[in-house]
């Protein structure tokens, strides 16, 4: 997820001067078996897996109704049934890529659900080769549909392109970065953007970027690239088709970002994207602290960013922390969870 940390970093050293423009291609790339080899294997060579179906249909429509269940119940006035009442000034607080990081939505029952799926565990646990794993407190993108709104079209072709790891205090490979997508995509909607096979230039970041690295902050995983880096060029970026209950795996160190399609939306009021950002990692790579920190966070509805090892608050991201009344968003109450869902905490 975006990494704003904390308002006390320059915005500049992560916002490049000119996002720029990038032109992905819509692209049907194979679906892997939950938990297969061949999608571990895939998922290594080029940073990126499709796994199909980690959830089916009826999970899917179980997630959707419990995202909505979320958003009316921060007592805003929004109402799934008008879209009327989707607008800014109820809807929780948007970063980049239309996604809604914060005011406890990375404990809701819709993420927990999907959390729980054990397919979702399962994936993962095929590409750490354990199943002692802790997930990220992680919120979702919602996508209103443009069609109705032409201000809900979100970040076409403007460039946001990022990894969401330190590339000099993070060396090699530390996390896999993941979404439950819950509505289809198409050349339409647009969707996650990723270079393949980016993964494997980031060891020569630091010779390209001295000076930007040089005022990164050690502690934050957010490097954000221009659209004409040159270890872009000559690599097409993609946005992977995907089903509904499809899960889409990324290296933390592919550079993505996500962009919205080429056309039109439908005019249906319904949502034209529903992803939950889910991020699982081996558990022995979290300290004790951050598991005592990490059971906090759950009594206190806090989310999180994709990193397990650490814990960045989410509500302190400068867009919510700009908010000028975030009190009036009622957040959840602390999740009941099961014994599964306990472990997945720490
Ligand atoms: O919405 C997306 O597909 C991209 C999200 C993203 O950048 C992230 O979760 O790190
Ligand atoms: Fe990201």
């Amino acid at each position: 997820m975006t990494n704003h940390k904390d308002n006390s970093h320059s915005q500049a050293d992560i916002e490049p001067v000119e996002p720029g423009i990038i032109e992905p291609v819509y692209f049907h790339a194979e679906r892997f078996p939950v938990g297969s080899q061949a999608s571990v294997d895939y998922l290594e060579e080029h940073g990126y897996v499709v796994v199909a179906n980690a959830l089916d249909q009826s999970e899917c429509d179980k997630a959707l109704d419990l995202t909505w269940d979320y958003l009316e119940k921060l007592e805003t006035g929004v109402d799934r049934h008008d879209w009327k009442t989707w607008g800014d000034d109820r809807w929780p607080t948007v970063v980049h890529g239309g996604i809604l990081p914060g005011h406890g939505i990375g404990h809701s029952e819709a993420q927990w659900f999907i959390r729980g799926v054990p397919n979702v565990k399962k994936a993962f646990a095929a590409v750490w080769d354990t199943d002692e794993l802790l997930v990220s407190f992680d919120g979702m993108a919602l996508w209103r549909p443009w069609s109705l709104n032409e201000a809900w079209k979100t970040n076409r072709g403007g460039s946001w392109l990022h990894i969401d790891q330190h590339p000099i205090s993070r060396p090699g490979r530390q996390c896999i970065q993941g979404l439950v997508n819950l509505l289809p995509t198409s050349e339409e909607t647009g969707g996650n953007v990723l270079i393949p096979g980016s993964h494997k230039s980031f060891e020569k970041i630091p010779e390209v970027y001295p000076e930007r690295l040089g005022r990164l902050p050690i502690d934050l995983d957010h490097f954000r690239f221009p659209a004409d880096d040159p270890l872009l060029a000559g690599t097409q970026p993609i946005v992977c088709h995907l089903e509904a209950g499809d899960l889409l795996l990324w290296d933390s160190r592919v550079i993505h970002c996500s962009t919205a399609g080429t056309g039109a939306t439908s005019a249906e009021a319904k949502l034209t994207r529903a992803i939950s950002l889910v991020c699982m990692m081996p558990k022995h790579l979290t300290p004790p602290e951050v598991i005592e920190a990490r059971k906090d966070a759950v009594e206190n509805v806090i989310s999180t960013t994709n990193w397990t090892d650490q814990l960045v608050n989410a509500d302190h991201f400068q867009p919510i922390l700009d908010e000028p009344n975030p009190e009036r968003f009622k957040r959840p109450e602390p999740p009941v969870l099961t014994e599964a869902q306990k472990q997945l905490v720490g």
